[in-house]
């Protein structure tokens, strides 16, 4: 795909409802045949013997495949998924990382509200796109996301803890109001978010694994900050420097 043709795969709209709520989402993006051979490589990959593996109550998350494992390299580069990207950006991006999030048959455990992009070693004011690929049917009882609309411009709040219910209510005890989109998803459909957008997910009611896969896309002129990240931790970047290219794929 050449420039043109990437930015012109999201509509006008598809941008303003970005730029309004912080989230859309895309149905069929990706293929039957596409799902199918995702999911194959994911669930082979779910297994908690990686090093970037944690285990949250909510979730357990395996993070960076796309490193190690070329059919998930392939997801991570979709052109398809850069295409949104950057057209949503407008500009070039990078891939920040990509993660594996299993939530066990009937797991109990809802992802309580929170904002990604805190967690991450980015300024505040860094634009992020944060694709969440559903590689199976994934209805309310399975755990599908819900988002609070435009709480993306909530940019200067401290990390938030998914595994409490209070903990971003506590800091923004308005969002209690807010009215929350709940996003059921089919195989093969993305929801795209700001990381900034707080965003749920419920509990695996269902009797077999709901298996999700996110792969995070960040502004290309990003510059480091100094936070703890298991993804940055090893590799001794200096605060305010660019997101070396070698390590986080440019994509102009
Ligand atoms: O899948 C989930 O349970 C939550 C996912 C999430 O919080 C995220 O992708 O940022």
């Amino acid at each position: 795909m050449n420039t043109t043709e990437l930015a012109s795969s999201i509509s006008a709209d598809q941008r303003a409802a970005f730029a309004r709520d912080g989230v859309i989402v895309i149905r069929n993006l990706l293929s039957p045949d596409e799902v199918a051979r995702f999911r194959a490589a994911l669930l082979a990959r779910s297994a908690p013997d990686r090093a970037a593996y944690c285990r949250h109550d909510v979730f357990t998350q395996v993070v960076d495949t796309w490193r190690d494992d070329p059919v998930l390299r392939e997801l991570a580069l979709h052109s398809k998924l850069i295409a949104v990207a950057r057209g949503l950006c407008d500009g070039a991006v990078r891939l920040w990382h990509d993660q594996i999030l299993t939530k066990a048959p009937g797991n109990g455990a809802p992802t309580h509200y929170h904002q990604d992009q805190p967690y991450w070693p980015v300024p505040p004011t860094a634009r992020s796109f944060a694709f969440w690929l559903a590689l199976g049917d994934t209805p309310e009882a399975h755990g599908c996301m819900s988002f609070l609309p435009g709480s993306q411009r909530l940019r200067e709040l401290p990390a938030q803890d998914l595994n409490d219910a209070g903990s971003l209510l506590g800091l923004c005890p308005d969002l209690a109001y807010a009215e929350a989109r709940t996003i059921p998803l089919r195989a093969g459909d993305v929801t795209v978010h700001d990381g900034m957008t707080a965003h749920r997910a419920g509990a695996n009611q269902l009797d077999r694994p709901r298996v999700a896969h996110s792969v995070i896309y960040l502004e290309a002129d990003v510059c480091y900050r100094a936070q703890a990240h298991v993804v940055t931790d090893p590799l001794g970047l200096t605060p305010g420097q660019p997101l070396p290219d070698d390590r986080f794929p440019r994509f102009e």
